[in-house]
Parts: C-alpha cells; sequence; structure tokens
C-alpha cells in the first residue's frame, strides 16, 4: 500500500474516531434522566455502540464515497471492472475486525449484566422468588388486564401507584392473574416481563427523586396501552410518611382508565358484537393512581 493511501486511512480513522466518540457522549442526552443505578451502567454501554455504530457506518460511508470520486469509470468506458477472486489479507482484517468488536461488546455487556446483579432464569423463577415472597420488606406487584396493584406488606398498605424510597435497593416479586404483561420503567432502563402462574422476583435501585412512567411493554390485550402508572420515588422520610398515612386511609375501588372506557363504550349504540377481554376490577386500594398528577 502506498505510504499516502495509509496516511489517508490513518487520519480519517482518528477523524472518525472523534465523530464517533463525540456522537457517543451525545447518546447519553438522548434517554430519559438516569433515575436508577443500573440506567447509568446502560447509558454507558448504550453510548459505546453508539460511538461503534457512527464509527462503522461513516466509515462505510467514507469508503463508498472515495471508491464512487476516485474510481468511477470514464465517460464512455462500458468496461467491465477487472475481475477479482478475492484478497486474503481483506478478507483477514473485514473478519477480525468486527470479530473483536462484537466480542468486546459482547463481554462489556455481560459485565453490566453482572453489575446489576440480575438473578439467573431459573433462580429468578424459583430460589429467591420464594424467599422474597416471605420478605415483609418485598412489594407485591399484581399485574391485570388493565391494571396494576402495588401490595407493602409490612404496613398492609396497597396502591395502584409504585412509591420507593431513594438510593434503596427496591425489591419486588411479579405476578400476573391473567396473561402476559411487562414491567417497563423507561426512566431506570429496566424492563422485566412477567408471567402467569410464576412469581418473578425483581431488583433495581432508584437513585433520583421523582415521579416516572410505568408502562406495559407486552401487547396484553385491547387497552394494554392504558396499563399505565406512575413510580413515585422519594426520600426514605417522606416514603414512611406515606405508608403511614396509607395504613390509616380507607381501601377504595381504583381508577381504572380501561375499566371506564370499557363501561363508556359497552352502553353505546355502536356496538360491533365482537367478542373482548372485559377488563379486571379496579383493585380496591389505600392508594389510586390518577393520570393527571
Ligand atoms: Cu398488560
Amino acid at each position: 500500500m502506498k505510504p499516502r493511501t495509509i496516511v489517508l486511512i490513518g487520519t480519517s480513522a482518528i477523524a472518525l474516531a472523534a465523530i464517533g466518540w463525540v456522537t457517543g457522549q451525545a447518546a447519553y442526552s438522548w434517554l430519559p434522566p438516569q433515575a436508577s443505578a443500573e440506567s447509568k451502567l446502560i447509558d454507558n454501554l448504550f453510548s459505546a455502540m453508539v460511538g461503534i455504530g457512527t464509527f462503522i457506518l461513516l466509515g462505510v460511508f467514507l469508503a463508498l464515497a472515495y471508491s464512487v470520486l476516485f474510481f468511477r469509470a470514464g465517460r464512455y468506458d462500458y468496461t467491465d471492472g477487472p475481475a477479482m477472486e478475492g484478497n486474503l489479507s481483506v478478507e483477514i482484517i473485514w473478519t477480525v475486525i468486527p470479530f473483536i468488536l462484537a466480542m468486546g461488546i459482547a463481554i462489556y455487556s455481560y459485565f453490566i449484566y453482572e453489575q446489576m446483579s440480575i438473578v439467573g432464569p431459573m433462580e429468578h423463577v424459583h430460589g429467591s422468588a420464594k424467599t422474597a415472597e416471605q420478605d415483609p420488606g418485598v412489594i407485591q406487584v399484581v399485574a391485570r388486564q388493565w391494571s396494576w396493584e402495588f401490595y407493602y406488606p409490612r404496613s398492609g398498605v396497597t396502591s395502584t401507584e409504585l412509591h420507593l424510597p431513594n438510593n434503596q435497593r427496591a425489591k419486588l416479586v411479579l405476578r400476573s392473574e391473567d396473561v402476559l404483561h411487562g414491567f417497563y420503567v423507561p426512566a431506570f432502563r429496566i424492563k422485566q416481563d412477567i408471567i402467569p402462574g410464576r412469581a418473578i422476583d425483581f431488583q433495581f435501585t432508584p437513585v433520583q427523586e421523582g415521579r416516572y412512567r410505568l408502562r406495559d411493554s407486552q401487547y396484553s390485550g385491547t387497552y394494554f396501552a392504558a396499563m399505565q402508572t406512575d413510580v413515585v420515588v422519594e426520600s426514605p422520610e417522606s416514603y414512611r410518611q406515606w405508608l403511614e398515612e396509607g395504613a390509616k386511609r380507607t381501601a377504595k375501588p381504583a381508577y381504572n382508565q380501561a375499566f371506564e372506557e370499557y363501561n363508556r363504550s359497552s352502553g353505546s349504540a355502536l356496538h360491533a358484537g365482537w367478542k373482548t377481554v372485559i377488563p379486571a376490577n379496579p383493585p380496591i386500594v389505600n392508594y389510586s393512581f390518577t393520570p393527571d398528577k
């Protein structure tokens, strides 16, 4: 290879690496606030992958542009290009580099997976979940078509809004009474599918006080989009007060968008007569989530 080509490739690689790094840094701002310890880890991985992706994308575009600009056929040249049967060094390069990149991303992801101390699939469903069920400090979560219910065993409080103390490990046991649902909080960058008939142990650490949206990440039927609520992360002191206050409140049926919409629509004259899943009755709780907070 001519020294000029080597210099050209070298400088463009450095320039692309710089652009990749800058884009990777910018990627942090594309995501919701980092409200959990897990979100910081995930964002680092996301940023690294955006940076590598940018480097590869621009590298390919640059190679294409360079070839089109400097190696295109003359105006009236309709001959075929030289037949190329393969080039071992080029093939080794374009095999080894992606291999190293893929291995690097895989190892880094596993490293983050470990740091998030996600429990393994079998332990997840059988081992610790059993113990978590008996632990009064663990919040019991029940998903139904189409509502979330949270039960705090130690205080006996029930709510359709999830409250958590800041900077403390949140321990939940997730259950579904009907179909697959997904416990998904974008601000925490965590998602856990909930399987009917299984108690799934789930943990994470909120690190920023605030109100964040919990959505159902599974298509669990007609009103799955209405299966949303808020996660409120507050100081341990106001969390304690919230529980204390809750234990004194009379439990009553919670606000439930799916239930309301279904009853409103089933009253209307326009009825296609299609069979549909009737929403579960709103849970009877001390605290009810309302969307306008
Ligand atoms: Cu659902």
